[in-house]
C-alpha cells in the first residue's frame, strides 16, 4: 500500500478522451488509441490519470449526460479495451480516476425512462419531479445551459428539474435508493481496480429543502441558481454516508470534488483531514475572474484579467486550507480556455516562457496539481472567429439566448465573448506531431484541430530540451522529491505588486521563494535572494539576480 497521503506528492494528468488519441481511424479518440499514448504520459512524471466520462451516453453534453454507468461508449471502445486500459496503466505504476456524474443521469438512462412513466414505479422518485404552478415551472431556476432548470414532461403531467441541459435530468439525492444507486456504481468501478473519482459538480446534489425561488438580483429571465443551490444543507451529510459506505472500504484511492461556487471554508469541511469526505475540492475562484464586473454576461467577458484579484483567489485558498484541508491546483480543464492565452500570452515571442511561468506559479503552491492535456506542450486558444466553429452547447445556447432571443449585446461582441472564454478551446485534439491531423487520427478528427500544430506539437516538444514539456517535467520531478514543495506552508510576498506574483513556502527550516513575472517588460525585485541561494529552477537559461526579464519565473531555496 502506499503512504496514507500519497495523493498529496501526486500529479494528475487529465485526458479528455475522445479528443486525445484515435485507434481505429473513425476521427473520434478512443480507449486503444490512450492505452498506446501512456508511456508519454508516464514520461511527463504524472503519477494519475483523470479520464472525463467513458461511459455509454447520448453525448448531448460530451458523455456528462450518462445513459448506462457499467458500460463504455460504444466509440471509445469495450470493456474490456478498459481493461486493458487500467491493466497497462497499472504496469506503468500510474493510476486512473473516473469521473463520477452522479448529480444528473441522461434522459436516456434507463432510470429516467421508467422514472417519466408513472408517479407510483421504483424509479419513480429517482428524480426531481414537480407540478405546475400556474401553469409554468415550479420556481424561477435557471440552467447553466441556459434557459429553464425545469422541462414540462407530457407523460407525467408534470416538469422534471435540469440544472443544466433538458436531457440531463437531476438524480434525487433525497431518495435514500438512489444514493444507494450510486454507492453500487462506484463499488463497481473500484472493484475494477480503480483507483478513485473526480466527481461532478458534486456540491449540487443537496437541493435547498421545498425548492423556492432564488434571488434574482440581476432580473434576468432565470436565476442563476449557483450561489443558492451549491453546498447545499445536507452536503457534508451526504459526503460522509458516501465515505462510511464506499470510500472508507477501500485502500489508496483518491477523490476530488468539482465544487463550483464553494468558498475555503466549505472546503476545510470536505477536505479537512478528520471529516471523512473528500480527498480535495476544484475550486472555481481563480476561473471565474473577469475583472469588470458589469462587462461580462454569467460567464462570458473578454477582459483581461487583473494579476492582483488572480493573486488574490490564488492566495486565499492557500492560506486557508494550509494545515486544515487540501488544495487542488489547476490553470486548465476541459471546461476552460487555455491558460497561456487566458492568463499570460500566447503571442508566439513569449508563449513557451510564460507558459513554463504560469507551470512554476502553479507546481511549487500547496496542493495536488492538475496536468490538462496539450498544457504540457503549451497548447492555445484557437481565437474562433465564427458560430459556425463552435460544438459545445454551452457555448451556442448562449450565444442563441443572449443575442438572437433576448438581444443583450451584438453578435460581434458575443463572438468575442465566445472566443475568449468557450470551452472549445480545450476540446481540439490533441497535437501529436505536423503530420495530417496532427497524428491524432487518420481520418478527419471529430472537432478541427487547433491550426497551429504544426508549430506546437509533442514530437517537436520531444525533440527540444527547452521545451514546455520537460519543463514541466522538472516541476513535477521537483514536487517527487520535496517535502518542502508538498508541505511547506504558504506566505505570499508583496500581495499589491501589480506585475510579479512572488510566494514563499517555509518547511523545517527551508524557504522556497518562488517568483513570477506576469509582465512583458522587465522588473527588479529583491525579496532576499542571492546568487549564494540556490536556484531551483527558471524558465530562462540564466540568473539575473533581481532582475525579472519578461515573463521570468524563479524558483530559489534559501
Ligand atoms: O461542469 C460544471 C460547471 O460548473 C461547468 O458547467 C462550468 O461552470 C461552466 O462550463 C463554466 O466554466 C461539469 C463538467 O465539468 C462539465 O463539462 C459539464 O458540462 C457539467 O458539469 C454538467 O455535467
Ligand atoms: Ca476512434
Amino acid at each position: 500500500a502506499q503512504s496514507k497521503d500519497w495523493w498529496k506528492h501526486a500529479v494528475v494528468y487529465q485526458v479528455y478522451p475522445r479528443s486525445y488519441q484515435d485507434s481505429n481511424g473513425d476521427g473520434i479518440g478512443d480507449l486503444p488509441g490512450l492505452t498506446q499514448r501512456l508511456p508519454y504520459i508516464k514520461k511527463l512524471g504524472a503519477d494519475v490519470i483523470w479520464l472525463n466520462p467513458i461511459y455509454k451516453s447520448p453525448d448531448k453534453d460530451n458523455g456528462y449526460d450518462i445513459a448506462d454507468y457499467k458500460s463504455i461508449q460504444p466509440a471509445y471502445g469495450t470493456m474490456a479495451d478498459f481493461d486493458e486500459l487500467l491493466a497497462t496503466a497499472h504496469k506503468l505504476g500510474l493510476k486512473i480516476l473516473m469521473d463520477l456524474v452522479v448529480n444528473h443521469t441522461s434522459d436516456q438512462n434507463e432510470w429516467f425512462k421508467e422514472s417519466r412513466k408513472s408517479r407510483d414505479n421504483k424509479y419513480s422518485d429517482y428524480y426531481v419531479w414537480r407540478d405546475p404552478v400556474d401553469g409554468h415551472e415550479p420556481n424561477n431556476w435557471g440552467s447553466y445551459f441556459n434557459g429553464p432548470a425545469w422541462t414540462y414532461d407530457e407523460n407525467r403531467k408534470q416538469y422534471y428539474l435540469h440544472l443544466f441541459a433538458p436531457g440531463q435530468p437531476d438524480l434525487n439525492w433525497e431518495n435514500p435508493e438512489v444514493r444507494e444507486t450510486v454507492f453500487d456504481v462506484m463499488r463497481f468501478w473500484l472493484d475494477k481496480g480503480v483507483n478513485g473519482f473526480r466527481m461532478d459538480v458534486i456540491n449540487l446534489i443537496s437541493k435547498p429543502e421545498g425548492l423556492p425561488d432564488a434571488p434574482n438580483p440581476e432580473h434576468a429571465k432565470y436565476a442563476n441558481v449557483e450561489p443558492f443551490v451549491s453546498d447545499g444543507y445536507r452536503l457534508n451529510e451526504f459526503l460522509q454516508e458516501m465515505n462510511r459506505k464506499v470510500l472508507s472500504k477501500y485502500d489508496d484511492i483518491m477523490t476530488v470534488g468539482e465544487m463550483p461556487g464553494s468558498t475555503p471554508q466549505d472546503a476545510t469541511e470536505y477536505t479537512g483531514f478528520d471529516t471523512n469526505e473528500l480527498n480535495m475540492i476544484f475550486q472555481f475562484q481563480h476561473v471565474s475572474l473577469a475583472g469588470n464586473p458589469d462587462k461580462r454576461l454569467g460567464k462570458w467577458n473578454d477582459q483581461p484579467i487583473p494579476l492582483s484579484d488572480l493573486k488574490n483567489a490564488l492566495s486565499r485558498w492557500e492560506v486557508a486550507l494550509n494545515g486544515k484541508g487540501w488544495n487542488s491546483l489547476y490553470w486548465n480543464n476541459h471546461d476552460q480556455p487555455r491558460a497561456v492565452s487566458r492568463f499570460a500570452t500566447d503571442d508566439p515571442k513569449y508563449r513557451v516562457l510564460a507558459a513554463k511561468m504560469l507551470g512554476t506559479t502553479l507546481h511549487m503552491m500547496q496542493g495536488t496539481p492538475y496536468v490538462y492535456e496539450g498544457e504540457e506542450l503549451g497548447m492555445t486558444n484557437v481565437h474562433y472567429q465564427k458560430l459556425s466553429q463552435y460544438e459545445d452547447l454551452e457555448s451556442i445556447n448562449a450565444y442563441h439566448e443572449y443575442v438572437d432571443q433576448e438581444k443583450l449585446l451584438p453578435g460581434d461582441t458575443m463572438l468575442k465573448y465566445l472566443s475568449n472564454m468557450s470551452r472549445d478551446n480545450a476540446r481540439t485534439p490533441m497535437q501529436w506531431d505536423e503530420s495530417a491531423n496532427a497524428g491524432f487520427s487518420t481520418a478527419t478528427p471529430w472537432f478541427d484541430l487547433n491550426p497551429n500544430y504544426p508549430e506546437i506539437n509533442a514530437k517537436d516538444a520531444l525533440a527540444d530540451q527547452h521545451s514546455v514539456f520537460y519543463y514541466y517535467q522538472k516541476l513535477i520531478a521537483l514536487r517527487h522529491k520535496s517535502d518542502l514543495i508538498v508541505y511547506g506552508d504558504y506566505e505570499e510576498v508583496a500581495a499589491d505588486d501589480k506585475d510579479v506574483f512572488s510566494y514563499k513556502r517555509h518547511y523545517n527550516g527551508q524557504t522556497l521563494l518562488v517568483m513570477s513575472n506576469f509582465s512583458n517588460h522587465e522588473v527588479n525585485r529583491d525579496y532576499g535572494q542571492t546568487k549564494a541561494d540556490h536556484l531551483v529552477i527558471g524558465n530562462y537559461n540564466d540568473d539575473e539576480g533581481e532582475t525579472l526579464r519578461p515573463y521570468e519565473s524563479k524558483v530559489y531555496v534559501m
